[in-house]
């Protein structure tokens, strides 16, 4: 007989095993913030936006470090990595958070990768129209996605699905690319069927989420880009790299 192909479960495990350990990265994030304050003096504290920024651009770093060490995208030319990456670099920082939500949040406030939890009312009441709305926006998506009882499994076929956009233009390999697609796509759905024999559609409903994925994190790019014409992005960071590979 010719080859039996790997199933769902083995595959899916592998990608678990993968992901970054959630406490090592705060740790990280945490050292790396006060690293920052320890070399500004008392009265040259950041101010919370650079705070989050400098949160935000951590978290970016372990996530494109994620990619770079999983198997399947180093199977891909590192000039597809590049655009892969830059393509969806904002889908993914917006995954993390709500997935972030889904398991740390408590209803109400806000998880940051550090631990710490905000008040959904105390952000809402001190950011602009545009800040205010994205919060909204994914705190909706994650009492959608908590209705839908997201578990670990299904983050990460999420992610992949993100990553591995066919659909992104200058991919030189698209062949390779829709493989990987289909293959985390039949793994998400086999595990959907097996935990959940009664939600037949969960597989189906969670899809459905990604394109507001999408959308949230294309209001975060122009949130940040209008903050960038501002001047309040910190000049040397992944973040703003990321932000202006897209501008140009
Ligand atoms: C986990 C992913 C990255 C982690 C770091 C960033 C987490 C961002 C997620 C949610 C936002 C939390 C915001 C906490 C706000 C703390 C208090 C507050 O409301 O500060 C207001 C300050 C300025 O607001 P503004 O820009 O609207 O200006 C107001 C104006 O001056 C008066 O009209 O807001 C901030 O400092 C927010 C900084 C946000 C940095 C954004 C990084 C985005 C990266 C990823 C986001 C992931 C998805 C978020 C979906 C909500």
């Amino acid at each position: 007989p010719s080859s039996t192909p790997t199933p769902s479960s083995c595959f899916l495990n592998e990608l678990l095993q993968a992901e970054p350990d959630e406490k090592q990265l705060c740790t990280r994030v945490l050292a790396s913030l006060q690293r920052e304050q320890a070399c500004r003096g008392k009265h040259d504290r950041l101010n919370t936006f650079s705070i989050m920024c400098k949160m935000a651009d951590q978290t970016l770093f372990g996530l494109v470090e994620w990619a770079r060490n999983s198997t399947l995208f180093k199977e891909l030319k590192v000039e597809d990595q590049m655009v892969l990456l830059q393509s969806c670099w904002s889908e993914l920082l917006v995954l993390d958070h709500l997935c972030r939500q889904v398991a740390y949040g408590r209803d109400g406030s806000i998880c940051l990768i550090t631990g710490q939890q905000i008040e959904v009312s105390t952000i809402l009441s001190q950011a602009g129209a545009t800040l205010s709305s994205l919060v909204s926006r994914a705190q909706d998506l994650v009492s959608k996605l908590r209705s839908l009882q997201l578990d670990r499994e299904e983050f990460v076929c999420l992610k992949y699905l993100v990553l591995f956009n066919p659909d992104v233009k200058s991919v030189q390999d698209q062949r390779q690319v829709e493989q990987t697609q289909e293959r985390v796509n039949r793994a998400l759905m086999d595990h959907t069927m097996q935990t959940h024999p009664g939600h037949s559609d969960k597989f189906g409903q969670l899809l459905l989420r990604l394109p507001e994925v999408r959308s949230i994190s294309l209001q975060v790019e122009e949130y940040l880009y209008q903050r960038h014409l501002l001047g309040d992005l910190p000049c040397n960071s992944l973040l703003t790299e990321m932000l202006h590979a897209k501008h140009t």
